[in-house]
């Protein structure tokens, strides 16, 4: 029989490794919408579309291309609604003499996937992804021994293995990290040239047809879709963030403006998750922009660091650190999600406006995602399993592998500081400075306490007085516990009832918006 090269949803790489040196005639590729995948949490509409259109799109040129594809669409008759049942019933049909399929990037399905070799009546090989730039076992290695793994240190391993920014042994330009030139609060009317959008075309306007019908009661909005579908498409996106928005890339990289949803930032990751960009590509053209001299240096280090460095890392992390980092909750937080991250209900005006572009875009930048949304996650103590599931849901470019380090890890400090080095607990003096968003809010952040206050003014105090057993000894944080202590009895009380106050009012969301009933 043939060999059935089964290509899950975040695989559509015409050089994945299961197609290198394969034959067309003697290949089945197989690609499977199923239900499992779609419902284990209710992502938001945007990102099944994305994903269905990609897959459908990917099928279509492995067609023109002379491959066979076996598609199974998610209303086909006899759907088995998972991936072992859809490559059970491949195996079936075709009689294959092998299955080869790449290793998927979720735990969750690769456990899967060892199973089966013992169920399919042929034999299996898992291959490795070898569309990232460090192979686990590398992570591994370098992770060892280490107490402590700090991106900073994996990344300068990163710049010498690619030859990035590189100027002989030493990194371009002396530094390896450019970050303190990159954190420029918005000007007063900071916007950016506006990123091509892509209208859907009859494949995806199937595609939303069939998610509204079956998916429905799915968060999100779907009538504003326009990511790009298709490896053209993409790269039509990366020529124009390349030509106009890469510059100012690095300086306004922190920076929020209500209503601007992109700003400066690439807006890639849906592309490069799926497979539709090469990581080690996007940086390569950066560091030609660079040399071009058409982008200062801090712009193109940052853009790259946050490639090979950051996203590298964070996947080695997750791999080093599954099956328990799902689980972990250092800091014991155990309330429930408020409801106003499904309504985006909330007089506060920063996280409306973050829960809007979430909403409306499936997605939202990065300072957003970590020092607004999750800033206040942190603070509030909510559970990290229902702050997992909640950003797995809503974001577009959203896999595990990706998603769950910087939510257990990076904003939750759930790890107990594995991969940070201090929780990035925040005040609303600090979103108050890298955005526009309080001149527009009921609250205050100039007020610590009381009526009108910045919420996250008490609340910052109230988890740093919660935690300060575990935090105190820690030299990047430990200092504030002196400010703390020459506040006094009467203004630490006032902190800390302001902060039970807002917190006993928070309505947790009713079940059902990330994960079906059972
Ligand atoms: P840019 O700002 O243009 O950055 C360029 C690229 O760098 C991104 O496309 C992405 O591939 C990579 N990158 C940047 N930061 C990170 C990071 N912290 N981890 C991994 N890659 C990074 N990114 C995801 O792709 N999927 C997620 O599920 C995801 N969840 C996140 C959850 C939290 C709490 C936080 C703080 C960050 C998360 N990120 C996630 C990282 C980051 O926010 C997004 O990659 C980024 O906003 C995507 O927009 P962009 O392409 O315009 O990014
Ligand atoms: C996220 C997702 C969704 C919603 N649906 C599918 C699907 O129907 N078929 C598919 O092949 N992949 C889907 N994906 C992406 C997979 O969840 C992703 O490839 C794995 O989780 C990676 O381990
Ligand atoms: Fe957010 Fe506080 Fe500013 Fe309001 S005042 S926008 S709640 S930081």
């Amino acid at each position: 029989g043939p060999v059935l090269v089964p290509i899950l949803g975040d695989q559509l790489t015409r050089t994945l490794a299961s197609l290198r040196g394969r034959t067309k005639d003697d290949t089945i590729i197989l690609m499977m919408e199923v239900w499992d995948e779609a419902t284990y949490v209710k992502h938001h509409k945007q990102k099944i579309t994305l994903i269905f259109s990609a897959m459908r799109h990917f099928a279509e040129e492995l067609r023109d291309a002379g491959w066979t594809v076996d598609y199974v669409q998610l209303d086909d008759e006899g759907n088995a609604g998972s991936f072992a049942g859809e490559v059970a019933r491949a195996v079936e049909k075709h009689s294959p003499r092998l299955v080869s399929v790449v290793e998927a990037g979720e735990w969750r399905v690769r456990q899967d996937m060892e199973q089966w070799a013992d169920k399919f009546a042929c034999d299996v090989e898992i291959l490795r992804d070898g569309r990232f730039i460090c192979s686990q076992s590398e992570f591994d290695e370098w992770a060892a021994d280490r107490k402590e793994l700090r991106m900073e240190f994996f990344y300068r391993e990163m710049r010498r293995k690619t030859g990035l920014l590189m100027d002989g042994d030493k990194p371009e330009g002396g530094e390896w990290n450019y970050d303190s030139e990159n954190r420029k609060p918005p000007k007063d009317g900071l916007s950016a040239p506006e990123r091509p959008k892509f209208e859907p075309d009859a494949i995806t306007r199937d595609v939303i047809e069939l998610v509204e019908a079956r998916f429905g009661d799915h968060f999100g909005n779907l009538d504003t879709f326009e990511w790009p579908v298709t490896r053209e498409e993409a790269q039509e996106a990366a020529d124009a963030f390349f030509a106009e928005r890469i510059e100012c890339f690095g300086p306004y990289q922190d920076a929020m403006v209500v209503g601007e949803d992109d700003l400066f930032h690439s807006m890639l990751s849906t592309s490069i998750n799926l497979g539709l960009l090469d990581p080690l590509e996007l940086c390569q053209r950066a560091e030609q922009v660079y040399k071009d001299g058409k982008a200062p240096l801090n712009s193109v280090e940052g853009f790259i660091r946050q490639i090979i460095g950051w996203r590298e890392y964070v996947r080695g992390f997750y791999w080093h650190q599954m099956p328990h980092l799902q689980n972990a909750n250092a800091l014991n937080a155990q309330r429930g999600l408020p409801e106003f991250y499904w309504t985006g209900q909330t007089d506060m005006a920063c996280l409306a406006d973050c829960i809007r572009s979430t909403r409306d875009n499936a997605h939202a930048h990065h300072i957003q995602r970590l020092m607004v949304l999750g800033n206040f996650a942190l603070l509030a103590g909510i559970a990290p399993r229902e702050v997992q599931d909640w950003y797995l849901v809503v974001y577009a470019d959203a896999y595990e592998w990706v998603e769950l380090p910087n939510v257990a890890a990076m904003i939750l400090y759930a790890d107990g500081g594995k991969l940070a080095s201090k929780p990035y607990a925040a005040s609303g003096n600090y979103i108050n400075k890298m955005s526009n968003y309080c001149v527009g809010c009921t609250y205050s952040p100039g007020k610590k306490t009381g009526d009108g206050a910045c919420p996250f003014n008490p609340l910052y105090w109230h988890f740093m007085h919660h935690h300060r057993e575990r935090l105190e000894k820690n030299h990047r944080i430990g200092r504030i516990y002196s400010t703390w202590d020459r506040m006094g009895g009467d203004r630490q009380r006032e902190y800390l009832q302001s902060a039970r106050a807002f917190l006993d009012r928070l309505e947790p969301a009713a079940k059902g918006w990330a994960r079906p009933a059972d």
